[in-house]
């Protein structure tokens, strides 16, 4: 029997749904989800094993202009997408314009990797609109299907799985079969922290938060995990914990139920905050961290 395999890439703007659409794809909520840009700051692989294919794909950063040596670490991994990559599945919604994109689009082109364009969030606009912009894309990448989506809604996710295996490679699996990603455990218990942190502080808070996993335990019954919420300035530190510790202890129930839900077991999490002064702009912090 022949097999497929091949990493598919998603690229595309901040907020476009990247990170919905490859959790949907794989069927598991590996990447964080939330209506701020930056969610996303690692490339993530998620990987779909058949008997007779492995499609890997990465999920990484929105394109941004680097303000600071943390996006300029998630820019690298947006950069090295556009080179490693078998397929690139390039995200669009309804909001974005070809004519905005034409740089990327430039880019993509010439770095003649095949390519798939999902345009999401169709549950955002209506026919009329959606046939024109269906058309601008298709003029933009005549050699590449255009698949009209709505992630939220499920809808057409499947003619874009097709679309990938139509155009996967022969090759051999590169990961084993059971394997679903290239992440372990506590890079997980790490991003449920900080998804809760996007929700509910506002402002700079959540760009200025790293979440360390000091230590992960796993016992029969239960898993204790000892998290450090890692801020920039003092200030910081104060709405972090909030009134009485209130939006700590919200934050520490909320994660802890996505990690007993992950996990498939019992948590124990202790949080604690430290200020960590400009980690983002250090090398030595980011490479602490995890980003290279
Ligand atoms: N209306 C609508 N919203 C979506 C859809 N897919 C994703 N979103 C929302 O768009 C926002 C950004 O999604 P996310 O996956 O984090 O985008 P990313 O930055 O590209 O990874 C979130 O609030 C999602 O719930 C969709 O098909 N329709
Ligand atoms: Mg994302």
């Amino acid at each position: 029997m022949s097999h497929r395999s091949g990493f598919v890439n998603i690229l595309g703007n901040p907020n476009v749904g990247k990170s919905t659409i490859m959790n949907a794809l794989v069927g598991e909520k590996l990447s964080i989800i939330s209506p701020k840009a930056q969610t996303t700051r690692h490339r993530i692989m998620g990987i779909v094993n058949g008997d007779d294919f492995q499609i890997v794909y990465s999920d990484t950063p929105g394109i941004l202009k680097p303000k600071y040596k943390l996006q300029e670490t998630m820019m690298n991994s947006v950069n090295s997408a556009l080179t490693d990559a078998d397929m690139i599945l390039y995200i669009t919604d309804v909001t974005e314009r070809t004519a905005d994109e034409s740089e990327y689009i430039d880019r993509i082109k010439s770095s003649g990797i095949p390519s798939i364009i999902a345009i999401n969030k169709i549950d955002l606009t209506n026919q009329d609109d959606l046939e024109t912009i269906v058309e601008s894309w298709h003029k933009a990448f005549p050699q590449s299907p255009v698949i009209p989506m709505s992630a939220l809604k499920s809808f057409n996710l499947d003619a874009l799985l097709n679309a990938v295996l139509e155009r996967l490679p022969d090759g051999p699996p590169y990961f084993p079969k059971d394997q679903l990603t290239d992440k372990f455990e506590k890079f997980f218990a790490s991003e449920m922290i900080r998804e809760k942190i996007l929700f509910h502080y506002k402002k700079e808070i959540p760009y200025s938060v790293e979440i360390e996993i000091e230590s992960f335990s796993e016992e029969a019954a239960i898993i204790k995990i000892r998290a450090i919420i890692h801020v920039t300035r003092d200030s910081q530190k104060g709405i972090i914990i909030g009134h009485k510790g209130n939006m700590l202890k919200r934050v520490g129930t909320e994660a802890r139920k996505d990690m007993e839900d992950f996990f498939g077991k019992k948590i124990f999490l202790e949080l604690y905050v430290k200020v960590t002064k400009d980690w983002r702009d250090k090398q030595s912090a980011l490479k602490k961290f995890g980003y290279r």
